[in-house]
């Protein structure tokens, strides 16, 4: 199973760490495409994107997309890009996963929000302690899987 995740990075770093720890939890279901999206080593100036350029992380990350089986999306700290990786994956019919933390006061766009229909594409609300139980169950009940700690492993 390839999984794509999607965190804020130009959008802000400040849930940084927990994109970390659902990164190693989404491990244990398959292939994180992305996991350079929970690194300390990127900061949301984004400086280090200088070398690669732009237009090659755009399109890279729309390759990847396209491989994914499943995407996967912290939505709490607003960001274009994310924004714009649910809207291509509506578009490719990829199931997709949202998960908003209520507790940060913010209160989630209609437009991620108002895109649940309950078939592709899910959002869940949560609470930062049921991460790994929320995507167990989801893993279980989308795709019939339990984690495997076989799979565990960095790329
Ligand atoms: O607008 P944002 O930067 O917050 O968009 C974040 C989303 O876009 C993430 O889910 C990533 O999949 C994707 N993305 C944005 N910037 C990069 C990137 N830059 N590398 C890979 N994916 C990216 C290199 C890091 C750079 C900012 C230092």
């Amino acid at each position: 199973m390839q999984i794509y995740f999607c965190g804020s990075i130009r959008g802000g770093r400040a849930d940084r760490a927990l994109y970390e720890r659902i990164i190693g939890s989404l491990r244990l279901y398959g292939r994180v495409l992305t996991e350079h999206v929970g690194s300390g080593k990127i900061s949301e100036r984004g400086e280090d994107a200088v070398k690669e350029g732009d237009r090659c992380i755009h399109d890279r990350d729309v390759q990847w997309l396209m491989q994914a089986d499943v995407v996967v999306a912290e939505v709490t700290q607003p960001s274009l890009g994310v924004g714009y990786e649910l809207g291509r994956a509506v578009a490719m019919n990829k199931k997709v996963f949202c998960l908003f933390r209520p507790a940060s006061g913010r209160v989630l766009s209609a437009m991620i929000r108002g895109a649940e229909n309950g078939e592709h594409f899910f959002v869940r609300d949560y609470q930062e302690e049921e991460i790994e139980k929320i995507l167990e169950e989801y893993f279980t009940s989308s795709f019939s899987k339990t984690p495997s700690h076989s799979l565990g492993q960095p790329r």
